[in-house]
């Protein structure tokens, strides 16, 4: 046995758990063919990552003989190559849920090969509770440690991993020796969440509180296979903020001292969520350098800009689901896990992203767009209208039910082909009753309290590139002119004209306006 095997074995204390104790390739064999298995991963990071690729060459062995074998994949979230990359590969996932950001799913999806339920990330577990998708057969999931008593010490994420336990009819555990054991302690698993009609009050009221059991329970003889591994979390690096994210951070920056000026929130803020990508990093990075201390975060995952903001003591609490780190940051979190164990809270993604939550702790959520309408509809997810990018991942749970709710994104994409303040979304995830503040480093449309023709002059001055502003404001004089209505003037046969000249000339100025 490897040195890394006998570490791992060490880490399964109970012995019933430990007599499952198989390959990866033995408990692959154990998956059928239609099945649908949970699994954790938030993401890159605590998915499992030996039984995916065993199952992947599963697949694609029965596939060389002839044979269709596709199975359908529930997680936390996005997750790493070994799972989401291996699978979608192999053309091994009839179905995927809730969120996803590999390249090699994307392009299954958008060729139609694959199915994609993109759905709210706070809705998952309960879905699953109510019965709306169906049986779970498998729940596949990686953990720290198994402990004496049988319970299981979570790894890196924490996702739907409680749900996908209990829903499952057997459960395979991939103990991977790589984690850190000083993970033990940080997380906060609430057992107490009932369906209706007799769900209660969540107790929770401040960001760092704990409610709940560091540990997840299963019972033993679900558990069909345990998998040792020792295998790194794969989280992508963030680019360095660019010039157009410091604008934006700093136009968020002033906002919220404006906010705080004019006695909105306290000077400790509100809790903050910073959703995925360059941009919400780069607004981390910018409140190191701002003047806000005492801050505290109740997001869904913890990335880079978060840990230096805990280093500096500038945030004092941070809770969230899931760890999402450059490979550079993770390697300094893992060496110190320890010294955040008091300051850092996992928590099941049904709580982490949870509307009762969010509202009674006056979130201030933001979050990346792909583009917003001049009335500050906001699409999140598709490229023109039909190509997913991602998914709409936890922006609606925030978005929604945040005390402000703030989008973001550069004015411009593809080189300036492409404006992100456009006529009308060519697809919508939060409509313009959600959405308070579209941010882009042009500037800050504050759409408090304005009707929807003030909204759209307002998006158009402060957040459209000088390139597409003339452009933008012939448009809404045009409609506010001729449209059948004038509450919130388009005109049909032109709202989508610019993603349609785009698709065919690559690009959304007409010829001629260079
Ligand atoms: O394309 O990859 O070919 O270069 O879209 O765009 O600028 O890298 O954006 O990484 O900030 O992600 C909305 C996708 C932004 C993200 C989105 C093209 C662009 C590029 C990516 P290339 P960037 P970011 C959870 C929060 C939904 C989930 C969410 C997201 C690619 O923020 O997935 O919010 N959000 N979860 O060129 C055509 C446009 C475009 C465009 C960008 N208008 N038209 N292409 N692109 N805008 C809550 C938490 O707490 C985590």
């Amino acid at each position: 046995m490897s040195t890394a095997a006998v570490s791992a074995t060490s880490r399964v204390l109970n012995p019933e758990l430990a007599t499952r104790i198989m390959s990866a390739e033995e408990a692959a064999a154990l998956i059928h063919s239609g099945d649908q298995i949970g699994m954790s991963g938030f993401t890159g990071s605590g998915y499992p990552k030996a039984v995916p690729m065993a199952l992947a060459r599963r697949i694609s062995d029965a596939n060389l003989r002839g044979q269709k074998f596709q199975v359908s994949i529930f997680t936390g979230a996005s997750t790493g190559p070994e799972l989401d990359g291996a699978l979608a590969m192999a053309g091994g996932i009839h179905l995927r849920l809730p969120y996803q950001s590999d390249p090699e799913t994307r392009k299954r999806i958008n060729a139609g090969e694959m199915e994609y339920m993109d759905i709210h990330l706070s809705h998952v577990a309960q879905f699953v509770e109510y019965g709306f998708l169906g049986k779970l057969d498998l729940a596949l999931i990686e953990v720290t440690a198994v402990l004496e008593d049988g319970r299981l010490v979570p790894s890196s994420s924490l996702g739907n991993n409680k749900t996908w336990i209990e829903q499952a009819e057997h459960v395979i555990i991939e103990v991977n020796s790589w984690q850190p054991e000083a993970l033990e302690g940080m997380h906060d698993i609430y057992y107490g969440l009932q369906p209706p009609p007799n769900r209660g009050p969540i107790p929770l009221t401040h960001t760092g509180q704990r409610i709940g059991s560091p540990y997840l329970e299963v019972a033993p003889e679900k558990v069909v296979a345990v998998v040792l591994t020792n295998s790194p979390d794969r989280n992508s690096a963030f680019k360095a903020p660019d010039e157009a994210s410091r604008r934006i951070a700093g136009h968020i920056l002033e906002f919220l001292a404006w906010e705080v000026k004019k006695g909105r929130m306290p000077e400790t803020l509100l809790p903050l969520q910073s959703g995925v990508g360059n941009i919400a990093n780069a607004v981390l990075f910018g409140l190191e350098e701002g003047p806000f201390e005492g801050l505290t975060s109740y997001t869904e995952v913890i990335q880079d800009g978060m840990i230096r903001l805990l280093k500096s003591g500038k945030v004092t609490a941070a809770s969230a689901t899931a760890f999402s780190l450059s490979p550079e940051m993770l390697t300094e979190v893992n060496a110190d896990m320890a010294s955040y164990r008091d300051r850092i809270v996992l928590r099941p993604q049904e709580i982490s992203n949870n509307p009762e939550i969010i509202r009674r702790l006056g979130v201030i959520a933001m979050n990346g767009m792909i583009e917003a309408d001049i009335y500050g509809n906001v699409n999140s997810t598709h490229i023109m209208g039909s190509r997913i990018q991602n998914g709409i991942g936890g922006s609606g749970d925030f978005a929604r039910n945040g005390y402000l709710s703030i989008f973001m994104a550069p004015s411009t994409a593809q080189k300036g082909a492409i404006s992100t303040i456009v006529p009308m979304a060519s697809h919508v995830d939060h409509t313009e009753h959600d959405v308070q503040v579209v941010v882009t480093e042009q500037g800050l449309a504050d759409l408090r309290g304005l009707s929807p023709r003030q909204r759209a002059h307002l998006i158009i001055e402060k957040c459209a590139s000088p390139d597409y502003k003339p452009l933008l404001l012939d448009y809404l004089s045009r409609a506010e002119r001729l449209s059948y209505g004038r509450h919130t003037p388009h005109l049909l046969s032109e709202a989508l004209g610019w993603h349609n000249r785009y698709l065919r000339s690559g690009r959304m100025k007409p010829q001629g306006e260079d």
